[in-house]
């Protein structure tokens, strides 16, 4: 039987200043253009969406120790917290579509404020755990972890329009699925830290069933806490996403990618989603484009109760002849 359906709240961060490829701040638009409302409202899920947040436009966002647009990124996660807590307020699973995955930085800084402590996981090829001083691109779409995580609060300087936000995140509370491109600091820290890891070589090596069971395990060990999924659509190989801003040979099968939302949606646990790095621009074709949106929207389709084996309402009866 289906299970009950979980309201979703739907926030646009049509934001790409995390990185410096142009497009995947039309990420947003193209998911809804897709069908995500609709598609949600047909399989039982109530759908409030918000719609797209409006950013500041800072003129003078020199960098800062090597990275760029920090004012900007620091200004619009700060509004990006204040409507996940709001739409968290209002009693939704909390869904922000990116927009590049620097805002993960306020998505789960306002989960965070409004629900307590978090279980987070990351599904990335990518570990997103530089700080300002180990990032070789200066691109904060590649830190938004250091920011978050509490260990590593001695690690991160003060950064402008960064002030209204606290690490909020512990290192054991947090799980990689996906990893294949991760610099070496971000190792160096891993190690450090003790994150828990399934990189591409554990899913191949366990299957991603066994990833599932381990990280649900590993993240209720020490009690159930609301979960954060924060979504990088590079974690899909790019075969099937290539519309995105820096695609990793070796990545999850759309098979793989969309059974972690399904076990996922299954704990009850699940509290807020980011989808985030769909970029349109970066698709070769219309066609690259299309496969990379649908498979962000079979994503989230899967977060809210979707299943494969296919579904019927509770009253359905089969006609007479
Ligand atoms: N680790 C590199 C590359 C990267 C991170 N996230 C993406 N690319 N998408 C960096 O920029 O920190
Ligand atoms: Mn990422
Ligand atoms: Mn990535």
């Amino acid at each position: 039987p289906p299970l009950p359906q979980r309201s979703a709240g739907i926030i646009g961060a049509p934001f790409s200043k995390g990185q410096h490829r142009g497009g995947v701040e039309t990420g947003p638009d193209r998911i809804r253009a897709a069908g995500l409302l609709q598609r949600l409202q047909q399989q039982g899920c109530a759908v409030k969406d918000y719609g797209n947040l409006a950013f500041e436009d800072l003129t003078d966002d020199e960098p800062v120790r090597g990275s760029n647009r920090v004012r900007a990124v620091g200004s619009a996660n700060q509004r990006l917290s204040e409507a996940v807590q709001a739409v968290k307020k209002d009693g939704h699973t909390a869904v922000m579509l990116g927009g590049d995955h620097s805002l993960a930085i306020g998505s789960i800084h306002g989960h965070s404020a409004a629900v307590g402590q978090l279980s987070v996981l990351w599904v990335d090829a990518h570990a997103d755990v530089n700080t300002p001083l180990t990032s070789y691109t200066g691109n904060l779409h590649g830190q938004p972890l250091s920011y978050l995580l509490r260990e590593l609060r001695p690690k991160v300087p003060a950064l402008p329009n960064f002030s209204w936000m606290q690490p909020c995140v512990s290192a054991r509370d947090l799980v990689y699925i996906g990893l294949r491109d991760v610099d070496p600091a971000e190792h160096y820290i891993l190690k450090l830290l003790g994150v828990k890891v399934f990189s591409m070589s554990e899913v191949d090596q366990l299957g991603v069933a066994r990833v599932m069971e381990e990280t649900c395990d590993y993240l209720c060990s020490r009690g159930k806490k609301p979960i954060h999924l924060s979504y990088d659509i590079d974690a899909i190989d790019p075969s099937v996403t290539p519309a995105t801003g820096t695609p990793v040979v070796g990545g999850l099968t759309y098979r793989e990618g969309l059974y972690i939302t399904e076990h996922l949606c299954q704990t009850g646990l699940l509290s807020a989603v980011d989808l985030v790095e769909v970029n349109p621009l970066r698709g070769r074709t219309e066609e690259e484009v299309r496969s990379t949106v649908s498979t962000a929207v079979d994503l989230l389709l899967g977060c809210f109760g979707r299943v494969r084996e296919g579904n019927h309402p509770l009253d359905y009866h089969l006609p007479e002849p």
